[in-house]
């Protein structure tokens, strides 16, 4: 059984998440994703996510694609989510190129295209905008 994890906020979940994670899931048998908490969120970009972190969990359980979903506290943790998970394949978009690298000595890492034109970032700013 090959386990593949990766990470993410995934805050107003759009079509560019789904997108990865099902990539995410046919690279082996079991996908694994770390959601990262909301007090991870307020120290890493200063803002809580719009969706806390049981609402985003919700959705990602609910998903065909996810086999399980745990909290990720701290991004220095990753090493021992990957053990604990006995993941042989992490898998980031490539907004995240090489900074995963040193994880390679527990498995394969992996960096998956962004699906272009959109984030949660853009669709917050047309959300204001419409206002
Ligand atoms: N993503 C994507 N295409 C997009 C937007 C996002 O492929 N258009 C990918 C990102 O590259 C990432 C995943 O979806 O791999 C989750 O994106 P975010 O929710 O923005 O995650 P982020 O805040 O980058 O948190 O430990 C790492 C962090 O938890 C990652």
């Amino acid at each position: 059984m090959k386990t593949v994890i990766t990470f993410g906020t995934f805050d107003l979940f759009h079509v560019g998440h789904l997108n990865i994670l099902t990539r995410a899931r046919e690279l082996g048998d079991r996908l694994v994703v770390g959601v990262s908490s909301d007090a991870l969120n307020i120290r890493k970009k200063s803002r809580p996510p719009v969706y806390d972190q049981e609402d985003r969990m919700q959705i990602l359980n609910a998903l065909a694609c996810v086999d399980k979903v745990f909290i990720e506290e701290s991004l220095e943790q990753k090493g021992d989510y990957i053990r604990e998970f006995g993941a042989s394949t992490l898998v980031m978009g490539d907004d995240w190129s090489g900074r995963f690298d040193h994880f390679s000595c527990y498995c394969d890492v992996v960096y998956l295209p962004r699906t272009p034109s959109i984030s949660t970032t853009e669709v917050l700013e047309i959300v204001k905008r419409q206002k």
